[in-house]
């Protein structure tokens, strides 16, 4: 008999971007507005999404962000708006703002700017691949479908960041007409929700990506092996599985002799939980914390990586006084603080706090790393700043 749970909808989170002024907040609440009319959603109205809450990060970042919530046939959609640029990249560097698809929103008008840039380049630094674009403002005179100039010029752009640009889909249509219940341009709107049905794929699931738990705590007992603990943070581990120790020592492949949470032998646990894993002929002297188990090939074990770094400010719990080239701090990774420096392209000198910087990170010991790995880095015991990793090198 098929569970319940094969008819609750998957959940996707999907960002709003776009330069400011296009229309990014009107076209949320004309999403759900619509939607409301459907049954499928609560309208939100502007002035709600204009006023954005402000959230606040376990590492102190504090940024401002509106959600709309809404379903469509496929999924339930978790929208996120946000005031500014700036809002976004905290949001996601902080790993507050998980996000699956974007909808990019440009205004149709001749002065048509370059100024998503930044958005593109933060999409594409989170491995977010899925983009539709929205052609807004075109009840206006000067509404352009005939020439595709600007539709043109954005998947110009697109390609340009390494999007599939030729392949995004595109909708002509009017936040502001549909949110004032025009019906056609109202069905631009339903029209939007059908292509990102279409175009958008499911988010993986945390239990069916590669399987990843850092070494948070040992434990040994006689005639057992030696056990790794913490919290699962992707996949699904089963007894007798291969796996890899990864970070601080040479990658040693093992076998998951056991697997217990408390003091209950289970035969399979996934993301989310927390357990004791057996590791097959690893004594208790060759592991340590910071070390990471990890399905074989899916981590790397670098002492050099790029990263994508946000400073906190000092209302933040940050520091006061800029950041200089070549700074040194200790970089938290895997519950373990790692010494290390950042520097950065030549051409900037310094980082202020609440600046947002591409890096270079060398830390003091080889530690497992992929892209989107998060860290924190600390100074005297201070979070002064967080980041994720963009690219690693051998
Ligand atoms: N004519 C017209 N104006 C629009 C449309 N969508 C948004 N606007 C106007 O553009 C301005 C900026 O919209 P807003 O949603 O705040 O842009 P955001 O900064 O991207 O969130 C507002 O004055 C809106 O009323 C539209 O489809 N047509
Ligand atoms: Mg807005």
């Amino acid at each position: 008999m098929a569970s319940n749970d094969e008819f609750i909808k998957q959940a996707i989170f999907i960002d709003t971007i776009g330069a400011k002024g296009h229309g990014k907040t009107t076209l949320t609440a004309a999403i759900t507005q619509v939607l409301a009319k459907d049954h499928m959603a609560v309208a939100q109205d502007l002035a709600a999404l204009n006023n954005a809450p402000q959230h606040k990060a376990r590492s102190g970042v504090t940024f401002y962000r509106s959600e709309a919530v809404y379903e469509s046939s496929a999924r339930v959609c978790i929208q996120y708006d946000c005031p500014s640029f700036m809002d976004h990249a905290k949001g996601m560097n902080s790993g507050e703002t998980r996000v699956d698809a974007a909808i990019l929103v440009v205004s149709q008008e001749p002065d048509f700017s370059r100024a998503c840039d930044e958005y593109l380049m933060l999409l594409r630094d989170f491995g977010v691949s899925h983009i539709i674009i929205f052609i807004n403002k075109c009840d206006l005179d000067q509404y352009d479908e005939l020439t595709g100039l600007v539709e043109s010029l954005v998947r110009e752009q697109l390609n340009g960041y390494g999007f599939d640009g030729d392949r995004a889909p595109v909708i002509y249509g009017s936040a502001l007409q549909a949110l004032e219940g025009v019906p056609v341009w109202e069905d631009k709107i339903r029209e939007l929700i059908r292509t990102m049905d279409s175009y958008f794929v499911d988010p993986v699931l945390f239990k069916n990506q590669p399987f990843m738990m850092p070494v948070e705590d040992i434990f040994t007992s006689p005639r057992r092996d030696t056990q790794a603990y913490s919290r699962i943070e992707t996949g699904t581990i089963r007894v007798h599985d291969p796996v890899e120790l990864v970070g601080i020592r040479d990658t040693r492949q093992t076998t998951c002799s056991s697997i217990d949470i408390g003091a209950h032998p289970q035969e399979r646990v996934s993301a989310g939980d927390s357990a004791a894993i057996g590791l097959k002929g690893i004594p208790r002297s060759d592991i340590e914390r910071g070390m990471v188990l990890c399905e074989a090939g899916t981590m790397k074990s670098c002492q050099r990586f790029e990263a994508r770094v946000y400073c906190l400010t000092s209302e933040e719990g940050g520091r006061r006084t800029p950041l200089h080239n070549d700074f040194k701090a200790d970089f938290s990774l895997h519950y373990l603080d790692v010494a290390g420096t950042a520097d950065w392209p030549r051409n900037i000198e310094m980082m202020m706090p609440g600046d947002e910087l591409h890096v270079t990170v060398r830390l003091s010991k080889s530690m497992a790393v992929k892209v989107g790995t998060k860290f924190e880095i600390r100074q005297h015991g201070q979070i002064v700043g967080v980041g994720h990793v963009t690219d690693t090198f051998d």
